[in-house]
């Protein structure tokens, strides 16, 4: 997005000139996500009542795996995984090319595989189902038009395209445990943050913007944050116990 493009018929050759624009050069946000207070147990997923999952999530040497709920996933020195940051304000009327790449919703051991993602308006999503059982997938949407789908099948697929933004709800009605988020936005500044409580947000022009942390649990709060121009900030969030 910091190289533009513009074709320019030159006779019968067909020229492509590249132009970086000095505005865009690597500015960027490096966010840490971390939580005050006791750190919340996880549960385990009970998913006897589908005989298939019961047994789908198995260790190497084939025993049943427990697999944890990831709704409130902090790590021992108190960092957050899968808090969605992005910017709110600051961006003014700029409007930004559609990525290509396709993010991924996997349905996988009966679970929603990454249990957190985001993309921009009308990038594609593949759904996915890696499971020998029914998933259905279940958004719930609230500027937009949702979509509610079976995929009965391994190797089952969908493409999916959100037009608005916000953050979008997936469930399964099948396996009442399986969730997951999406947060759509319409520019490219935005990350989730992985294990380690940290995601960066890569090739934000110079300027004041107004960051949002989001966490499904925890709430989202805001940071106003000034971008210097090839500069990265390190900007922490706090999550309160409540
Ligand atoms: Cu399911």
């Amino acid at each position: 997005m910091n190289v533009r493009s513009f074709k320019l018929k030159a006779g019968s050759l067909l020229m492509v000139l590249a132009i970086t624009q000095s505005a865009w050069a690597g500015g960027g946000v490096k966010a840490t996500a971390k939580f005050d207070g006791k750190r919340p147990k996880r549960s385990v997923i009970k998913m006897d009542a589908d005989q298939y999952c019961a047994t789908a999530n198995k260790k190497k040497d084939g025993s049943p795996k427990k697999v944890g709920s990831e709704q409130a996933i902090v790590s021992k020195s108190g960092m957050v995984k899968n808090v969605i940051v992005y910017v709110k304000d600051g961006l003014g009327d700029a409007k930004f090319d559609t990525p290509a790449e396709q993010a991924e919703l996997n349905q996988q051991g009966c679970m929603y595989k990454p249990h957190v993602l985001s993309l921009q308006t009308g990038q594609p999503m593949l759904i996915k189902n890696s499971d020998s059982t029914l998933h259905n997938i279940h958004s719930f949407a609230e500027k937009q038009r949702g979509f509610n789908f079976a995929q009965p099948k391994k190797g089952d697929e969908k493409e999916v395209k959100f037009a608005r933004p916000e953050i979008v709800k997936v469930k399964c009605d099948v396996h009442p445990w399986m969730s997951a988020h999406i947060g759509v936005f319409d520019h490219p500044f935005h990350a989730v943050t992985g294990k380690k409580g940290t995601c960066d947000i890569n090739d934000l022009p110079a300027g004041e913007y107004t960051l949002v942390a989001w966490h499904e649990t925890f709430g989202e709060m805001e940071q106003k944050v000034t971008v210097a121009d090839g500069a990265a900030v390190e900007v922490e969030f706090v999550f309160k116990a409540k």
